[in-house]
């Protein structure tokens, strides 16, 4: 255990003690519209950057976000897979390292522009186009 505490002391803390958020996951349903993250809050964290792009542990886009622990993204493309990961950052400008990665793809395979998880949110067929038009102006 000593050895444990001596690795995350070394690459996972800064000066002040900020750690990396945790809990980093998309709020359902994504959607090529929006899609929501959410991560744990950390203490002593003054902001939050949400990083992603479509190679892992390799992110071309980064967004500040304010001292929030949520934010949206809303120009994902169907049928890509994107990863995210988010930091924390201190008043200092300190920034921890990345929090744990979450992959997404979203889908919309009959390609009407609603995503499967948004279809089967609205109970709407996935897999046939002409199903949505009326039920989603209706939800
Ligand atoms: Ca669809
Ligand atoms: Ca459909």
């Amino acid at each position: 255990m000593s050895a444990n505490k001596t690795l995350n002391a070394t690459f996972s803390q800064l000066p002040g003690g900020l750690q990396p958020p945790t809990g980093l996951q998309v709020v359902p349903p994504p959607t090529t519209q929006q899609t929501v993250f959410q991560w744990n809050p950390v203490t002593g964290a003054t902001g939050y950057k949400l990083y992603y792009g479509t190679t892992s542990g390799s992110y071309s886009t980064i967004i500040s976000v304010g001292n929030f622990t949520l934010a949206s993204i809303s120009d994902l493309l169907p049928g890509v897979t994107y990863y995210f990961a988010a930091t924390a950052v201190d008043g200092s400008g300190n920034e921890t390292n990345y929090s744990n990665q979450v992959s997404l793809i979203i889908t919309d395979s009959d390609g009407d522009g609603l995503t499967d998880a948004e279809e089967a949110d609205l109970g709407t067929d996935p897999n046939n186009p002409d199903t949505d038009g009326t039920e989603y102006q209706t939800e």
